[in-house]
């Protein structure tokens, strides 16, 4: 429980996490270890590696393994599928995707990707997945049942099923490059059901004003990959974003 112990750590200390988000697929492993440190120079608490399509196999391993050359945050699995495991991270998010209508994303990865974890020895942190509009790549390869944006209720009724069925963490996702992530009211809505279970938000956060406001509205902790990938200065945007959130 190292790698969630110290997030949860964080929450408490500083009032919020900030995650940056690494899609191995989208750059060379040496570049992705180069946003990786200047995102720790901005302040940011972790490293997720992972992505919908090609976040997988050797430039998976290549990926981590560049970062960890580099810095010594922790590095959390953010798998599109069973493919998206690697030896070589400290964790992964052991998520299902709660409103899929697709049994291999429910259950099915979780099952062939399961014994590799546990070969692995990787920490497993058990997260309820759930993809509101617009939902992005991620809701179109995983076949969600997109929550509509003014349903919080929803949102609410699968947050609460996880919560149930024992995940520690829920994320609330509106896809990578949204126009905006959840929306204040449901954000609110679901950390008052989830009570000291931590809530992720992620999808078209870019700036320090929505970060703000994400963390105040609920969120314990907040994704960022877009910005990073787009960003000219990463440590200057993350370090814009980090204190936007920090108490
Ligand atoms: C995607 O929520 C994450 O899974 C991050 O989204 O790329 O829009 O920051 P962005």
């Amino acid at each position: 429980m190292q790698v969630e112990k110290y997030l949860n750590e964080i929450v408490e200390r500083e009032g919020a996490v900030h995650l940056t988000l690494i899609d191995p697929a989208s750059q060379s492993p040496e570049k992705a270890a180069a946003m990786a440190l200047a995102a720790k120079e901005g302040g940011t608490d972790a490293i997720m590696i992972g992505g919908s399509t090609g976040a997988s196999g050797l430039v998976l391993d290549q990926t981590i393994l560049k970062i960890k050359e580099v810095t010594d945050l922790p590095t959390i699995l953010f798998p599109g599928s069973a493919a998206g495991v690697s030896a070589y991270a400290d964790a992964i998010f052991f998520m299902s995707l709660l409103n899929s209508r697709d049994l291999n994303y429910v259950t099915g990865n979780q099952a062939l990707g399961a014994p590799l974890v546990y070969k692995c020895g990787i920490e497993a942190i058990s997260m309820a997945y759930i993809i509101i509009e617009p939902g992005g790549t991620v809701g179109w390869v995983g076949d969600a049942r997109l929550i509509p944006k003014n349903k919080p209720e929803i949102a609410v009724a699968y947050s609460l099923a996880g919560k149930y069925l024992g995940m520690h963490y829920t994320y609330l996702e509106t896809g990578s490059g949204a126009d905006g992530p959840a929306s204040p009211q449901m954000i609110t809505a679901v950390k008052k059901v989830l009570g000291k279970n931590i809530l992720i938000v992620g999808g078209g956060i870019r700036n320090a004003e929505t970060a703000r406001i994400c963390v105040h509205s609920g969120a314990d902790m907040i994704v960022t990959g877009t910005v990073v990938e787009e960003s000219t200065d990463v440590t200057a945007k993350i370090r814009e974003l980090v204190s936007a959130i920090k108490k």
